[in-house]
């Protein structure tokens, strides 16, 4: 989605999530002066239960003269706006963003997409901050910038500070963005030190003296007193750095609601930030975010109607703990693998479709398609293979184990009927390619068996192909080793497994 493609809309609202922090404030910005500079009805607006106390965003507000607007609307009479509602750094509909009503929605993000069917959205999810996005959309309309001398100085904030200082950069196209933009230097370095308040450096220094620490996990716990949630953050990024500690949550609850605010940090790879959060407010509220960093919230409606007894601070402790139980690790470059449990089994011998991504991409290019997890990001390399799938969904895999496990033809492959594309996105230019007339017919190795267990508890697996980022095999999916190489382990999902494999009686 392109922002000319917004302009049929009038009157438009931007809604920054609750709580904003600086990457949402500066990229609803960069969308207000777009539809402003075409003379829209526009409005920047943020809601939720708190209004913004914290001293970097209110000096950012004035010397930036970011026009931004807190509205109240209660859960039980939403606000109701008339033409276009467009949210940023954040999708209508998740924990994190009030939700208000509105004739239509789009949603301007960087984080997971949650709503694959929503029809106005740009989520770019391998970007540092959404304020990069806002300003590849920018650029795309040859925005002038000049006629807003804030906005980039918003924008390079933005980035800055959700990528913490610009450490977690990965992508080209943020590292574009910091080398490219024009900003007041003077201006970063008056918010950079401007995090705290003094009652927020007490609230912080008496949080860390109150650390739960987990010997046997490694992890810590702190309970803070009531602050702005940017402060968790800078509890847990602190508390990060203590070196016993590898993963950690901090948590308050909210004056008035009773809700529980959480800051979730991981160090390690055998957890991941994004993933933890969600274990810690499954069923009782939402989070997301990173590999290293993420944050949620907890309703304390639902909590105690699943926790009724439990305090909050004894209720992180022993989730956390439950999460370190609730897993095995298998690490496929490390581990000898172990073949108990497992029978044979043969994959079905229908043909598939291949591409090789380098063959038209080059090396680095970074990608996304859909798998049966959802969509699936990945970087271009020589090695990389993708395998199609007649439903159209792609399976990634390595060119060595490609060579082992497939006969290579040239011939066309035609997916079931009803699938009629499967795109690959360029993530750096965002560019569709349809990959259906480029496949290839590969056929499974009439030899090319496997062994496979169902999986009874949830298992964590580091691939041979990607050694460094865990997959999620979950209670009923199945691991793979294939018989020619078991260390070339991989997770195949309940439903796909009763399609694709037959056992192979002895
Ligand atoms: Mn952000």
């Amino acid at each position: 989605m392109k922002l000319s493609e917004l302009t049929s809309y009038n009157p438009i609202t931007v809604q920054c999530h609750d709580n904003p922090d600086p990457d949402t404030l500066a990229s609803g910005f960069g969308v207000y002066c777009y539809f402003k500079a075409l003379g829209k009805d526009v409005r920047l607006i943020y809601s939720g239960m708190r209004q913004i106390r914290k001293a970097n965003l209110l000096l950012m507000i004035e010397h930036l003269q970011i026009p931004v607007e807190y509205v109240s609307s209660p859960k039980d009479n939403p606000v109701k706006l008339d033409g276009l509602l467009i949210t940023v750094d954040c999708q209508y509909g998740e924990g994190n963003v009030t939700r208000l009503l509105a004739d239509e929605v789009a949603v301007i993000d960087h984080h997971q997409d949650y709503v694959p069917d929503r029809k106005l959205k740009n989520i770019a999810s391998t970007l540092g901050s959404c304020a990069t996005l806002v300003w590849k959309l920018l650029c795309a309309e040859q925005f002038d910038f000049s006629a807003y001398p804030t906005l980039e100085t918003s924008l390079y904030y933005g980035l800055y500070t959700d990528t913490n200082q610009f450490s977690e950069i990965s992508n080209p196209l943020d590292l574009n963005m910091r080398n490219q933009i024009h900003y007041d230097k003077a201006l970063i370095t008056l918010f950079r030190n401007s995090n705290i308040s003094l009652k927020e450096l007490e609230i912080a220094g008496i949080s860390l003296i109150r650390t739960t620490y987990n010997e046997d996990y490694e992890f810590a716990v702190i309970q803070s007193q009531p602050c702005d949630p940017n402060v968790l953050g800078l509890i847990s990024d602190f508390l990060l750095q203590v070196a016993e500690v590898k993963s950690c949550v901090v948590f308050n609850e909210l004056e008035g609601s009773g809700d529980i605010k959480l800051s979730v940090r991981s160090c390690i790879k055998t957890v991941t930030a994004n993933e933890l959060v969600k274990f810690l407010t499954d069923k009782i509220g939402d989070g997301g975010g990173h590999l290293e960093k993420a944050g949620g919230t907890i309703s304390r409606r639902l909590f105690e109607e699943h926790y009724p007894t439990t305090h909050s601070s004894a209720y992180m402790n022993n989730r956390m703990i439950a999460y370190f139980d609730s897993y095995d690790i298998l690490d496929a470059s490390e581990t000898e693998p172990n073949l108990t449990g497992t029978a044979m089994y043969q994959k079905e011998h229908l043909p598939y479709g291949y591409i090789i991504p380098s063959d038209f991409l080059a090396a680095d290019t970074p990608i996304s398609f859909r798998t049966s997890d959802g969509l699936l990001e990945q970087i271009v390399t020589p090695e990389l293979v993708l395998i199609l799938h007649s439903n159209g969904l792609i399976h990634p895999t390595t060119l060595a184990h490609f060579k082992h496990t497939y006969e290579i033809t040239e011939e066309p492959f035609f997916p079931d009927s009803e699938v009629t594309e499967c795109l690959l996105k360029n993530t750096f230019n965002d560019q569709t390619t349809d990959l259906i007339p480029l496949a290839r017919i590969c056929i499974p190795d009439e030899d090319s068996l496997i062994y496979a267990r169902k999986l009874t508890r949830k298992l964590k697996l580091f691939p041979l192909w990607d050694p460094g980022k865990y997959t999620v095999g979950n209670p009923g999916d199945y691991l793979g080793l294939l018989a020619s190489n078991p260390k070339d382990a991989f997770i195949i999902r309940a439903e796909s497994f009763e399609k694709e494999y037959t056992a192979v009686m002895n």
